[in-house]
């Protein structure tokens, strides 16, 4: 029998799936397939230990996982095909809701967009892109900045997707952000998420904070999009997060003998960033502890 969560697990760390919505929401999946097959939760508890930590900076992936335990454990005392039964509803709930967040993100997000803005982004993000294509639709006229993304290219994906939508993109190489914040007259930098911490820093792709000091210096706001579900309930207890690195054949096999570092992502300080658009609503960074505290990743040791 194809073993799911080995797999999932897999695609995970190779980035085959990738983006930090989609690999909470590959997990969750996972787990729901364990279910189906009827595994006891201490079974479920190892399948989501295989997953939990497959990328170890994304928080999303352990919330998801976390969040599929408890409903197990909530659930483990009831008749053998009811606990199957409640399970699989409940997952499929938080599922579909993590799914909507797109559209629901993309509909507060798109309101920020304003008639002929310019507006650079990094990566690639489905949260951001949805605000993007959600604007367009809604028949704003504006134009997008991506950066490459080096080493691995995900900007390359958001300028095919953005233009596959119709949606006027100029690609750059990631060192010419602070020339082309300028030259272009950017009004508005959008990025996504993998991790907030609890006091409002952002854990995003690597090069974030770099652009965030650059638009910082020419008052450009920085503007973050991302889901609840990747704010970091083990930060309110000081926990730091684990910056991945990813290696150096993604940089290149070249250079023998030197030494190549390849962090993934790195940390945007609140005070870079204006405003988190969440499913929820926005907020202001300094309130994403308010935000682990009311909805409903809960603050593990308490
Ligand atoms: P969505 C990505 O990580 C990028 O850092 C992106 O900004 C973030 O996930 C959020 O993506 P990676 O998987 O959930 O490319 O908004 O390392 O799609």
């Amino acid at each position: 029998m194809k073993d799911v969560v080995s797999k999932t697990a897999r695609d995970i760390k190779s980035m085959k799936v990738r983006g930090a919505l989609d690999i909470a929401v590959a997990a969750a999946e996972a787990l729901r397939n364990s279910v189906a097959l009827g595994k006891t939760p201490k079974d479920l508890a190892k399948d989501g230990a295989k997953l939990k930590y497959a990328r170890p900076t994304a928080v999303s992936l352990p919330n998801a996982v976390n969040y599929v335990l408890e409903v197990v454990e909530e659930n483990k005392n009831l008749a053998k095909s009811d606990f199957k039964k409640k399970n699989l509803e409940q997952i499929d709930s938080f599922i579909s809701e993590q799914k909507n967040s797109i559209a629901r993100i993309a509909e507060i997000g798109s309101r920020l967009i304003e008639k002929n803005d310019t507006i650079l982004t990094h990566c690639q993000s489905d949260t951001v892109e949805g605000i993007f294509i959600k604007a367009w639709k809604d028949g704003v006229k504006f134009d997008v900045v991506c950066t490459e993304t080096r080493p691995r290219h995900q900007g390359y994906l958001t300028a095919k997707i953005l233009k596959k939508n119709k949606v006027p993109v100029t690609l750059i190489i990631d060192s010419a952000v602070n020339h082309m914040l300028k030259k272009l007259e950017v009004d508005k930098v959008f990025v996504g998420a993998d991790a907030v911490l609890a006091n409002g820093d952002v854990i995003n792709k690597i090069g974030t904070s770099q652009v965030a000091v650059c638009a910082n210096s020419m008052e450009i706001e920085l503007i973050v999009a991302t889901q609840s579900i990747k704010f970091s309930p083990e930060s309110v207890y000081g926990k730091v997060i684990e910056i991945e690195d990813r290696g150096s054949k993604e940089i290149t096999s070249e250079l023998k003998g030197v030494r190549i570092l390849n962090p993934a992502f790195d940390v945007t300080p609140a005070h870079h960033i204006s405003k988190i658009i969440t499913e929820h609503g926005i907020i202001p960074p300094a309130a994403a502890y308010q935000m682990l505290r009311h909805f409903k990743y809960k603050i593990e040791n308490e």
